[in-house]
């Protein structure tokens, strides 16, 4: 039978929008598709809850990728390797203490466990704000990334979240927008984003685990994102803080939902 380029057309615009709508009310929203977003999302997942991620670029992965400063190899502690074994991802022992393991398989498979456990991403979706109501977040103001990255003065489009996960990283997006635009304090020691502070990979990765909490009513953060409001310190290629911390905020949600 030969192709017919129209009914290509239709199979992904319709499986498209099903995803889509299937997703306009969750249980909870993960922003940012780096490690520690990846487990929280596998671990909702897993569990039954219905979870979303949305990430801006058009690769999962955050900063995994690159291993540190492009050698693509992470470093991962004692403490997170029953979650590398939970993604059947391969490791070995460099010293007492210190395991490796290869970055890129290590983003495709916890890539492909969460999926497969349920979590749905939406990649080259940027969150631009946060659905508020009174002294809680509610959801997420979404927008592709090409309109983001052109310029172009086009409306969002907003989704509902019991729960939203702020897993941006160093920026701590979804936090700074709530800082910024909706009224009351963060749950922080000054009530604003403390500000991640320079290398101390130690004191950084069991900080990670303490910082990974509700900043806002509604809102957690996990990963980079917790030291980045907390104001810890950041610990570069070592990933087991950040596997840790996406452990905990599923845990926590999976409480209370
Ligand atoms: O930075 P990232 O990998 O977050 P993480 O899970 O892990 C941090 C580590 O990779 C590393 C580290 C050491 O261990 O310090 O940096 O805390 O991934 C964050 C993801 O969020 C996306 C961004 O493109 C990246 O893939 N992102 C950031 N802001 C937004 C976003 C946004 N507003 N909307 C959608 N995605």
């Amino acid at each position: 039978m030969a192709l017919d380029e129209v009914i290509i057309s239709r199979a992904i615009i319709d499986r498209y929008f099903k995803k889509l709508k299937q997703n306009l009310e969750t249980d909870a929203a993960i922003v940012g598709g780096g490690p520690s977003g990846l487990v929280a999302g596998y671990y909702l997942a897993k569990s039954g809850k219905k979870v979303v991620m949305y990430e801006r670029k058009l690769s999962i992965g955050g900063g995994m990728w690159g291993g540190g400063m492009m050698f693509n190899e992470i470093v991962v502690q004692t403490a997170a390797l029953p979650i590398l074994e939970e993604f059947n991802i391969r490791y070995s022992q460099f010293e007492e203490e210190y395991y490796t393991a290869d970055a890129i398989e290590a983003v495709t498979a916890m890539t492909a466990g969460a999926v497969r456990a349920g979590l749905t991403i939406f990649n080259c979706i940027s969150v631009e704000d946060v659905m508020m109501r009174p002294g809680r977040i509610e959801g997420l103001v979404l927008n592709w990334s090409p309109v983001e990255m052109a310029g172009l003065h086009v409306d969002p489009l907003t989704v509902r979240s019991k729960f939203v996960i702020d897993a941006t990283g160093h920026d701590t997006e979804v936090v700074n927008v709530v800082l910024r635009k909706v009224p009351g304090e963060l749950l922080t020691a000054s009530g604003a984003i403390e500000g991640e502070k320079s290398m101390w990979a130690d004191r950084a990765e069991m900080l990670t685990l303490e910082n990974t909490r509700e900043v806002f009513p509604g809102l957690y953060v996990a990963g980079m994102a917790a030291n980045a409001a907390a104001g810890g310190p950041r610990m570069g290629p070592i990933f087991g803080g950040m596997l840790l911390s996406g452990e905990k905020v599923a845990k926590e949600l999976i409480k209370r939902l």
